[in-house]
């Protein structure tokens, strides 16, 4: 909202900021019905982590999605993003559930088994 910059506007400025509002509320109010379609509920995506390596990867996967790392394997494997934006630890049998926080094409591996490796693509919301 642009300030007049007066402590006392005229009557003319008054109606010049009301204008603005209207405005302003009309812009928010067209603008909000298609960012709500464009938006659609998270996602869940499962990964497998099997026979040391990482099964498929998911495409569309948008910021606030899940993805749920599957640990098929007898030894402990991590998701693990080189730029540090996620560290998953997933125990043998297990699986972790992970909110995805960060937009890119965002390369990944396992620190215990560092041939272990993939990239994760990742749309903003
Ligand atoms: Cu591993």
């Amino acid at each position: 909202m642009q300030d007049s910059g007066k402590a006392h506007p005229s009557r003319r400025g008054l109606l010049r900021i009301s204008g603005a509002a209207a405005l302003l509320t009309f812009a928010l109010a067209t603008a909000a019905a298609p960012a709500t379609a464009r938006s659609p509920a998270p996602q869940k995506y499962t990964v497998v982590m099997a026979n040391m390596s990482f099964g498929k990867l998911p495409g569309g996967v948008k910021v606030g999605d899940t993805i749920v790392w599957v640990n098929r394997d007898s030894v402990p494997h991590t998701a693990t993003a080189r730029d540090k934006s996620f560290d998953v630890r997933v125990q043998q049998g297990q699986s972790v559930s992970m909110v995805v926080k960060k937009a890119g094409s965002i390369a990944f591996y396992c620190i215990y088994h560092p041939a272990m490796r993939g990239t994760l693509t990742v749309a903003a919301q």
